[in-house]
């Protein structure tokens, strides 16, 4: 039976704004304040997965998180009319109504961890969400996201939704912007390669000084156990520490994987030469590691243009292309490595550039906008087929962000108490579109 590697986009919300929210992610550091438009986000991304759609590629789509999350004000004491919280909120604690406000959820490479059936002990689809607890205005995502995955991955013959690992920094997990799978094709077997940045409970261990680690060994070996993997076929490996001060908040902002090619900064991970050899003692003959030098792309130059934030996507007959945002084009160092790549004799033989620069002021390149999901043909039927991005979708989202997104929003803005509702009726009207349930209820 042919498998397939899904691409789920995350839907950008309404409320898309630069808040300033994530440190160690320079991008939302430098560009705080600034204002957003949340229509071009949203439709910046809906072009990138429609491209990919007519690529040949299948491309889904996950919805946005409501917001504001009015269940966190109310637990932290804000009482009244959800005009009064909004007011009041806005008057004593700012800071709390922006990551309530937070459309981050669009970011889906860190809603979950996803094991293909091939890989797992009972030949199911394994859904680990991510508790993503080293932020705060992220760590109140798991709840609502695994609501929605299971409203996507509704077969429950098919699929398995774990409970997001406990909250607390010891089990931190980003969920698949720390996981890679290489397999030969998407039906076989794969390795799954987790990468952490420090371990939870060993303080002896080297970790970051500067940046926060936001995954912890501990969580990458849950979600492991959770999934019923091989041990033979998982390869675990901690980010150099050195490079998450330099702004590497995710392993996928330093390196990418896809089928038998890895793609990864020489300083990337903090034992490579052993790791690289795991990996290639685990996968067999025939893995393609492609090491770019700090002498051809610095660390500054790799997070500035995110040249591995990129998706590796197959073309069939063992080509791939490289899909990267469009600061790489604009990068002179990055640009010439790209026309280089595609001459190494590896897969990667085209690169293809795509604009998400609104997701990109927040950190947020094209594969932080994805989450891989490989299925079958059978699987893919347990999923909501209004989930799967064809022309007819395409127009009604396009359509809808058009008449529901505003072309302009600012930190301030969200005192507007005009947005609560702005942002109601569209995923009302979403939840339709989507045939979603009631996944938004579960809010209330
Ligand atoms: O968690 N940015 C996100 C970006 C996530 C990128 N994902 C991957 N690399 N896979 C984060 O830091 C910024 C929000 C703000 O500042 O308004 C933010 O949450």
């Amino acid at each position: 039976m042919k498998s397939y590697e899904v691409n789920f986009d995350g839907l950008v919300g309404p409320s898309h704004n630069y808040a300033g929210l994530s440190s160690g992610n320079i991008a939302s550091t430098v560009n705080v304040g600034e204002v957003s438009s949340p229509k071009q986000a949203a439709k910046q991304g809906l072009a990138k997965a429609k491209s990919l759609a007519e690529m040949g590629l299948k491309q889904g789509i996950l919805a946005p998180h409501a917001r504001p999350e009015f269940s966190v004000l109310k637990r932290v004491g804000f009482t009244g009319s959800e005009t009064q919280i909004i007011e009041k909120v806005s008057k004593r604690a700012p800071e709390l109504l922006a990551a309530c406000y937070s459309a981050s959820a669009m970011w889906t490479a860190n809603a979950a961890t996803i094991s293909p059936s091939a890989d797992t002990a009972d030949g199911k689809v394994h859904i680990t969400p991510a508790n993503l607890n080293n932020k705060f205005h992220r760590s109140i995502e798991p709840n609502l996201t695994g609501e929605i995955l299971k409203a996507t991955f509704k077969d429950e013959n098919i699929f398995s939704h774990h409970l997001h690992l406990p909250e607390g920094s010891h089990f931190g997990d980003e969920g698949a912007a720390n996981h890679t799978r290489f397999c030969r094709d998407y039906s076989d077997p794969g390795v799954e390669f987790f990468v952490f940045g420090k371990y939870g409970f060993r303080s002896d261990m080297v970790e970051p000084k500067k940046f926060p680690a936001r995954q912890t060994f501990e969580a990458s070996q849950a979600v492991a156990r959770l999934h019923k993997l091989n041990d033979e076929r998982v390869v675990f490996a901690q980010q150099n520490p050195d490079v998450i001060d330099q702004g590497v908040f995710h392993n996928d902002v330093i390196s990418v994987g896809n089928q038998n090619v890895y793609f990864y900064h020489e300083q990337a991970l903090l034992d490579s030469d052993s790791v690289i050899q795991e990996l290639n003692q685990k996968f067999g003959t025939g893995l393609h590691c492609i090491k770019v030098p700090t002498s051809k792309v610095s660390v500054d130059n790799a997070v500035s243009s995110y040249l591995f934030n990129s998706q590796l996507v197959d073309l069939g007959n063992e080509e791939m292309a490289i899909i990267v945002p469009s600061e790489c084009e604009e990068n002179k160092a990055v640009w010439e490595y790209l026309q280089e790549l595609i001459t190494l004799g590896t897969p990667v033989k085209q690169v293809k550039v795509y604009n998400v620069k609104e997701s990109m002021k927040n950190g947020g390149g094209p594969a932080c906008l994805r989450l891989r999901v490989v299925l079958s043909d059978s699987e893919l039927k347990g999923v909501n087929p209004r989930t799967i991005l064809d022309d007819s979708l395409f127009a009604d989202l396009n359509s809808w962000v058009d008449r529901h997104y505003r072309d302009q929003l600012k930190p301030d803005d969200l005192r507007d108490p005009r947005l609560v509702n702005e942002v109601r009726s569209a995923l009302d009207e979403l939840t339709q579109i989507m045939q979603l349930g009631s996944v938004y209820e579960f809010q209330k």
